[in-house]
C-alpha cells in the first residue's frame, strides 16, 4: 500500500495506524463521557404539579443538587390533555411542552454559588413550580 509517496506494508499499517486511530477515537470521546450528567432526577407531572418518580405525596419537592454539578432532570407528563414542561429559567433551562404520555429531558450545569432558583411548568407556573436548591 502507498500512502504519500511511502511503501506501508500491512505489518505497519496495523502497528501503527490502527492503534493511533484508536487514541484519536478516545480523545473524543473522553470528554462526552466526563460531562455524563452526576445527578438524574425525574419527575412525572400529574393532576397540575410535579412528584418525584415514586413518590406521590409531595407535590412541587424541592431539589436538590450540588454546585457545579451536571444535572439532568426528566419529566414525563401523566396529565391527559395537558401540555406541561420542565424549566428552570433563572438558568436558561427548558424543554419542550409534552403532551400526556410524552417524556423528555434537559441537561444543565448548577451554577457554582449555592443559592435557590424557582423550576416551574411555564405555562401553569402558578400552580406548578418549586425550589431547585443548589448547596
Ligand atoms: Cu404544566
Amino acid at each position: 500500500m502507498r500512502i504519500l509517496g511511502h511503501d506501508l506494508s500491512r505489518a505497519v499499517l496495523f502497528k501503527v495506524a490502527i492503534p493511533f486511530v484508536g487514541v484519536l477515537l478516545l480523545a473524543v470521546a473522553l470528554p462526552a463521557l466526563t460531562s455524563t450528567p452526576t445527578r438524574e432526577v425525574t419527575l412525572v407531572a400529574r393532576g397540575m404539579a410535579f412528584y418525584i418518580e415514586g413518590d406521590a405525596g409531595t407535590p412541587n419537592p424541592t431539589i436538590e443538587v450540588k454546585a457545579g454539578e451536571r444535572v439532568r432532570i426528566v419529566l414525563r407528563n401523566d396529565d391527559r390533555g395537558m401540555r406541561h414542561d420542565f424549566a428552570v429559567p433563572a438558568l436558561a433551562a427548558a424543554m419542550d411542552a409534552l403532551r400526556w404520555n410524552e417524556s423528555a429531558d434537559v441537561i444543565f450545569d448548577a451554577p457554582e454559588t449555592p443559592g435557590t432558583y424557582q423550576y416551574e411548568c411555564r405555562p401553569h407556573r402558578i400552580m406548578m413550580r418549586g425550589v431547585l436548591r443548589v448547596y
